[in-house]
């Protein structure tokens, strides 16, 4: 005999053991690369479950992890796990010779609890059900779809992002929100001039982001409708589709949060309501949230008639939000809706009033490339804070706690070159050479504004001569938070903005009456429910 057996060892248990120490070796040998071997301990175990069959990625197996998502992502090998909760489960597929080679099947190593190869907020219950749907345009997309794949994309399992132009952005995939508009439109009606030049500029290798905002503006109300329509196609078993633009941030975690206690079987149309005419609509850009039964709603609609009507209507409609709206009551699905939720401002242009304060922020708006960053660091440190194993995600965070992080540590009595958007109260002289107070003031005739100067009094006169003079001023009103003052100026305001940095020479400062403003937020109390409300 070449070795001996220990007692008792049979044929079965012959073949478990071989089979363990194949599959060491098969491990070892497929997965780790020969070096940096550490980096590599978790990692491999956890990222299979979405190399699915066609694992092609060993040879990226020493791109980052982070990476790795987002390719799978690319081939759609995200969405076909629908089992968020117990991904250590094997799916009856891993029992077919081939899956047998997949390095699936190793219960434990998953990421449950807690996977510390993956973002955290990828691990969110509930992810795998919502489809995230990015609207941009070709000429913005180097400007502004950077920022949202470095951070939103990592937590997202279904993204999809839609352009007028089908393109690669490093290894995310743009879709075309128009390669299916009627040829009628897509040939011979102006705002498709814009769309076939973009896509010849781009076949040529050439730069299509200067190529005019305003055109692909009229290109882009297109877009809504068919966007949803291709979302639906790729992700029919998905519970929620949410919009946004490229200039959107979505604070994911309440976002789930609030999907949690929402029907997807239930219609719904939900986001900030704006009228258009007869229409009533949800804003495109503070985003809006779709469950499946409201999409499948409009899809029982969706008829070849139908869509020409729909294009018709396109081709002379101011907005493809107002668009979907059109379409979503001819579903009959009313909207409703999600403010404060979601709203228009960034951080820094937020009014911060108790209508805010206990609410969970979902969208913000308006918001430049470093305040995605911001709100980012902000929200995954709010994850990674209040993780909780038995229930991952599950404390929400309000505008009261982005108050404390972005506002209060940055409010002073004094900060020089800085606008914060002061404007209740203007108080100035007119004058000949005056500079723009860009608000109601500039549109006041010139008797109004002399009358608005000879009605103040003596404090409100003299406020205007320097920063000390309009923090009086601001003292003396006693509903006064903040103050900015420039030369001949004085701005009171009587809720809360943080404002931004702005230039030297415009010789702007701004000052907050700190005992007030915290008196404000004791006001607010605590917040011991927040208000996840949909009107
Ligand atoms: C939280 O952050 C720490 C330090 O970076 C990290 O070790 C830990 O894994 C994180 N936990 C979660 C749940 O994100
Ligand atoms: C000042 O405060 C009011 C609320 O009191 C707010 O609506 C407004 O946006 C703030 N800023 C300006 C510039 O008026
Ligand atoms: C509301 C308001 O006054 N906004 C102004 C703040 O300051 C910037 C730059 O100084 C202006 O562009 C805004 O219009």
């Amino acid at each position: 005999m070449p070795f001996t057996l220990p007692r008792g060892l049979g044929p079965l248990r012959l073949l478990i053991v071989f089979c363990l120490v194949a599959s060491v070796f098969f491990f070892r040998s497929y997965l780790l690369p020969a070096s940096d071997a550490s980096h590599f301990n978790l990692a491999p175990a956890a990222n299979s479950w979405w190399h699915g069959p066609n694992s092609g990625y060993s040879d990226l197996s020493d791109v980052d992890t982070e990476q790795d998502y987002a390719q799978a992502e690319d081939l759609g090998l995200i969405s076909e796990i629908t089992d968020f909760e117990d991904p250590a489960v094997p799916s009856p597929a891993s029992s077919t010779p081939e899956a047998t080679h997949k390095p699936a099947a190793a219960p434990g190593l998953f990421y449950k609890p807690f996977d510390a190869s993956m973002p955290a907020c990828r691990q969110l219950p509930g992810a795998d059900k919502v489809v995230i749907i990015v609207k941009t345009g070709a000429t913005e997309v180097f400007a502004r779809l950077p920022e949202q794949l470095i951070t939103l994309a990592e937590c997202v399992p279904n993204l999809m992002i839609f352009s007028d132009m089908e393109q690669d952005l490093g290894h995310f995939h743009l879709y075309d929100a128009l390669d299916e508009i009627g040829e009628e439109y897509r040939k011979h009606h102006e705002d498709f001039e814009f769309y076939h030049n973009i896509h010849r500029a781009h076949a040529m290798h050439g730069d299509v982001s200067v190529l005019g905002s305003e055109k692909g503006w009229n290109l882009d109300k297109w877009k809504n409708i068919p966007m949803l329509h291709k979302a639906y196609t790729k992700y029919p078993n998905a519970d929620w589709y949410m919009t946004i633009d490229a200039d959107t941030y979505l604070g994911w975690t309440n976002l789930l949060l609030l999907l949690s206690q929402l029907n997807p079987e239930e219609p719904l149309y939900s986001g900030c309501v704006y009228w258009h005419g007869p229409t009533q609509f949800a804003q495109g850009g503070t985003g809006y949230l779709l469950s499946r039964k409201a999409v499948e709603n409009l899809e029982a609609i969706r008829t070849p008639e139908k869509i020409v009507e729909w294009e018709k209507e396109t081709s002379t409609i101011c907005c493809g939000d107002v668009m979907l709206g059109v379409a979503m009551g001819q579903a009959g699905v009313p909207v409703r809706g999600a403010w404060p939720m979601f709203q228009v401002d960034p951080p820094c242009a937020l009014s911060w009033t108790d209508r805010y304060w206990c609410t969970p922020a979902i969208t913000w708006h308006h918001v430049h490339t470093y305040d995605i960053q911001d709100l980012w660091e902000f929200e995954k440190t709010w994850i990674n804070q209040t993780w909780n194993d038995d229930k991952p995600g599950s404390v929400p965070y309000l505008y009261k706690d982005a108050f404390e992080y972005f506002v209060q540590p940055n409010i002073a009595q004094k900060k020089s070159d800085w606008n914060n958007y002061s404007g209740d109260k203007t108080f100035t002289e007119p004058s000949e050479d005056h500079v723009k107070e860009d608000n109601d003031w500039d549109w006041k005739n010139d008797d109004e504004k002399q009358q608005l100067w000879d009605d103040l009094n003596e404090i409100q006169k003299q406020s205007t001569e320097s920063f000390e003079a309009c923090q009086t001023a601001c003292m003396d009103d006693g509903g006064c938070l903040q103050f900015a003052w420039h030369p001949g100026t004085c701005k009171l305001n009587y809720s809360v903005r943080m404002g931004h940095a702005i230039e030297p020479k415009e010789e702007y400062s701004s000052g907050w009456i700190l005992e007030r403003v915290e008196a404000f937020k004791q006001g607010q109390g605590t917040c011991e429910q927040a208000r996840f409300e949909i009107d």
